[in-house]
């Protein structure tokens, strides 16, 4: 029997405070009438950037139990969506969950947290990007940031970079394993109150980009929030440039209902205010194809 919802494994951490991670997929896939099984990697009091102390449960012994229950019950996964880790075990661990998980042939989403602003984030290091790299072969998707998008690559993190760079960027990538590469947060040297979203699809050859505003704050969890839409969108029967509008247009309406309140950047968007959104028809669309 067909099932009346779609079925996502969110691998992802869980931190209490700050909106990051599951505590803003689950809402997102919900909204957008998805189901969230999530598999947390560890569990923080607040996320990692810009609280000090926090505490923090590494739960990487726990999963591989958790992976077998799940495998005893045969769940069956329309999309296994991995994005925040705590260590380069748990990219082993994942790499043989999606091995495990691949008779209902789900659509592997890789978003590879790892930095962002030109630098690594506190907990992690060389050997996750290493492991990372592996990782992305299995996905069908990957969204990494700009940041992400050359560390995968060794590249330089250089913010003169130019569309014709970026489309070598993502045909690299996408030659490392994933049909679907999409790079957020890509500077626009010529535009510089611009930011943009590129994407390629190996499949059809097609380049896709959707250009945005930038706000002059870094927001922690948009990444998180702009896979999540990307997922929803896609197990709604959405084509990829459709997506990306609705990933750009969600995170777009969440950073200004946050900036134009002066909510603490810390505290991440203020994501109940603009979850209904995700509800309504695309009303405008600007995509554009580079040819
Ligand atoms: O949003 C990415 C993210 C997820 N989880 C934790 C983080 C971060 C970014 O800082 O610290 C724990």
């Amino acid at each position: 029997m067909k099932r009346p919802v779609t079925r996502v494994a969110a691998i992802h951490d869980l931190s209490g405070f700050g909106r990051s991670s599951l505590a803003v997929v689950i809402p997102i896939l919900s909204t957008m009438g998805v189901q969230a099984c999530p598999l947390p990697t560890a569990v923080l009091s607040t996320h990692t950037g810009d609280f000090e102390d926090y505490s923090f449960v590494d739960l990487t012994d726990s999963m591989e139990d958790f992976i077998g229950h799940w495998r005893r019950l045969k769940i069956e996964f329309d999309c296994i969506y991995s994005g925040f880790l705590g260590s380069s075990r748990q990219i082993k661990i994942i790499s043989k969950f999606i091995d495990d998980f691949s008779f209902s042939s789900p659509l592997v989403v890789i978003d590879p947290v790892m930095g962002d602003g030109g630098q690594l984030y506190g907990t992690m290091d060389m050997l996750m990007v290493e492991e990372m790299r592996k990782l992305i072969k299995k996905a069908d998707i990957i969204t990494p940031n700009f940041t992400e998008a050359a560390l995968l690559l060794g590249e330089n993190y250089d913010l003169e970079i130019n569309e014709e760079i970026i489309r070598t960027w993502l045909v690299g990538l996408s030659e490392m394993g994933p049909k679907t590469v999409i790079i957020t947060s890509v500077p626009e040297p010529k535009a510089s109150k611009n930011t943009s979203v590129i994407a390629y699809n190996r499949e059809d050859g097609h380049f896709w980009k959707v250009s945005c505003v930038y706000i002059p704050a870094q927001y922690p969890g948009t990444g998180d929030a702009f896979t999540s839409v990307i997922v929803g969108s896609l197990l709604q029967g959405d084509s990829l440039p459709i997506a990306l509008d609705r990933g750009v247009q969600f995170i777009t309406a969440a950073i200004r209902a946050s900036y134009g309140s002066n909510y603490p950047v810390r505290e991440g968007v203020l994501l109940e205010r603009v979850l209904a959104n995700l509800n309504l028809p695309v009303l405008s669309s600007t995509y554009e194809i580079m040819e």
